[in-house]
């Protein structure tokens, strides 16, 4: 019998958000099938397991909302949890909930285009698989299209080398090896400590170094799991009502210039103590808006490097001073930079001496060479935006994604894309994203795609797009919120600055996730302002929504 290949929906992604698209739609009472380029469930937490991998965000907070049993039932081992706790915990979910009939995996989707004559969306996937669905979900992952800098000589390496979102399942013993690390992100953080503990020498090759604070990894304290589960139905609301979707665990201070000198520190070291990269973040009001206040707190954590570096040319070489603290994802380490006191890691600065090439035996930079047998890279990702081009989306009028895109790109409140109807995303760009907990946002824009083919389904509409011109608008409203921070200072894959080539717009809406889900709830409730059921979207779509907005009086 053939496969089954005509849906009413397609999620495309089974990480978190994807596999509660999968849940809800299903509930609907649609045809619903999930498409999973890997052979497993966890989307992030399938795909990134190199040593070291975790979250930065607490386990009791960091997990699903929507389901009082399984909040209930599932007992988190760790306070932050790491890679196979968070895998293991999607895998219960899918199972659980049923879902994992519905998935198909190891379908890498290639090509989606719309076909306004059906108004039905057109999958192709590589391993040849098609289907065509009235909805797609895009629930991509704003970090899985991984970026392998195209250092030259690669492919001559006689060594072993590897991305770590793209770590084999089996592992990769760095016992007794000459590992050289190429990256000092969140994840180049994790994976040097653990890495440097086993590996006869690592070599840290760092362009931009990061701020770090610790996060001192512990078991989860049973007294604090039983609080967190006597509250969790009114925690989760606050979560929900809180602009980074958290529990606010760290109190916050005002200015960083309502205190003296003395009474900063005080409150910094506290927050320090408090083990939160985030919250640490958030001890002070101005934090990310005043780049003097900013200055005070990012002066603190160099502080804390000179303290903890022995050598003090490698701990100022490890201070960033380029960019304000924050504006980069905040790191959160467990031993980072007192892994540079030990005598088998070396720091080189790539800033100044850049790669130039991979040799067979390890890589060039302008000024040396290094003998390596295993290349770690930890070079991050086409972010936000390149897990949805890299599907070939065509929508009407053969408009090509990657071409509406081409000067940065633009959305309806971070969910739909003019020109591309009935293709709804998930963190996509202009939504909160990862500057919001990613589950309870990913479950928010669930539960609102849901709200909308409701009442699609009810009225008996085929399709809804949107205008360039309310993606104007709200383009408007994400860069005027970016406008008020100091997020645009600094040359991070929020601003597709990692990637060459890239335009570089401010792809996050950091007004708030409270804020955000006003919006778009206010949208909706003036009457789906900003949506347009069962026609050809009004205005062109291959307009240029970053160019500046006309002038009105
Ligand atoms: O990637 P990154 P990541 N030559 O882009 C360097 C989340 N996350 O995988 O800064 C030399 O941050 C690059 O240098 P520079 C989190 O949201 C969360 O670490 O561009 N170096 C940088 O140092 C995070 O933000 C968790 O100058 C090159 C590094 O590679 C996001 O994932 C854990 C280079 C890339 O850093 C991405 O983090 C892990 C080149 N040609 C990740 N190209 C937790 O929850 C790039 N680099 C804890």
């Amino acid at each position: 019998m053939s496969e089954k290949s005509a849906f009413d929906a397609v999620v495309i992604g089974a990480g978190f958000s994807g596999l509660y698209a999968l849940h809800r739609l299903s509930g609907l009472g649609l045809d619903v099938r999930c498409l999973e380029a890997g052979d497993g469930v966890g989307g992030t937490w399938y795909w990134n397991r190199y040593p070291g991998a975790r979250v930065d965000i607490e386990s009791m907070q960091y997990s699903y909302s929507f389901d009082e049993d399984l909040q209930q039932d599932w007992k988190w081992p760790e306070h932050f949890s790491p890679q196979p706790d968070l895998e293991a915990y999607a895998n219960h979910v899918t199972d659980r909930f049923g879902l994992r009939e519905r998935i198909r995996f190891g379908t890498r989707v290639n090509r989606l285009r719309f076909d306004e004559g059906t108004s039905r969306w057109h999958i192709a996937a590589e391993d040849g698989f098609t289907a065509t669905a009235k909805y797609v979900i895009a629930a991509t992952g704003s970090l899985h299209a991984h970026n392998v800098p195209p250092f030259p000589g690669l492919d001559s390496f006689k060594g072993t080398w590897h991305h770590t979102s793209r770590w084999p399942a089996e592992g990769v013993d760095l016992t007794g090896k000459r590992v050289g690390l190429i990256g000092t992100g969140s994840t180049g953080i994790q994976i040097a400590p653990v890495a440097a503990e086993v590996a006869e020498h690592l070599t840290v090759f760092q362009r931009t170094p990061a701020f770090s604070v610790p996060a001192v990894h512990r078991a989860l304290d049973p007294a604090y799991e039983q609080e967190w589960k006597a509250q969790y139905a009114e925690r989760r609301e606050v979560m929900r009502a809180n602009p980074s979707a958290v529990f606010p665990t760290v109190p916050r201070f005002g200015s960083v210039f309502d205190h003296s000198p003395e009474a900063r520190q005080e409150i910094l070291e506290r927050a320090w103590s408090a083990r939160n990269g985030l919250l640490f973040l958030q001890a002070f009001t101005d934090t990310m808006v005043d780049p003097a206040a900013n200055e005070v707190v990012a002066e603190f954590i160099r502080g804390k490097i000179r303290q903890i570096v022995r050598d003090p040319e490698v701990a100022e070489l490890l201070c960033p001073k380029t960019y304000p603290v924050g504006t980069k994802r905040i790191c959160m380490d467990t031993g980072y930079y007192e892994t540079f006191n030990r005598e088998n890691v070396t720091l080189v600065d790539v800033r100044t001496h850049p790669i130039t090439r991979i040799t067979e035996s390890g890589l060039r930079t302008t000024n040396a060479s290094y003998d390596l047998d295993v290349i770690v890279f930890a070079t991050g990702f086409d972010g936000v935006t390149g897990s949805f081009t890299a599907m070939n989306v065509t929508g009407t009028d053969g408009l090509d994604l990657r071409e509406k895109w081409a000067d940065g790109p633009t959305s309806y409140l971070g969910l739909l894309v003019a020109g591309f109807p009935n293709l709804f995303m998930v963190h996509g760009p202009g939504s909160p994203g990862v500057l919001a907990q990613m589950i309870t946002g990913g479950e928010w824009q669930v539960d609102w795609i849901t709200r909308f083919i409701t009442h699609m389904e009810t009225e008996g509409h085929e399709r809804v797009d949107t205008t360039v011109e309310w993606e104007r608008r709200w383009g408007a409203e994400v860069d005027g919120a970016a406008d008020h921070t100091l997020y645009k200072r600094a040359d991070s894959w929020y601003m597709g600055a990692n990637i060459p080539g890239k335009p570089r717009v401010f792809m996050i809406y950091v007004g708030g996730f409270d804020r955000y889900v006003q919006r778009c709830t206010e949208q909706v409730e003036a009457g789906y302002e900003g949506f347009v059921f069962d026609g050809p979207a009004r205005g062109p779509v291959h307009a240029n929504t970053h160019a500046p907005a006309p002038a009105t009086d």
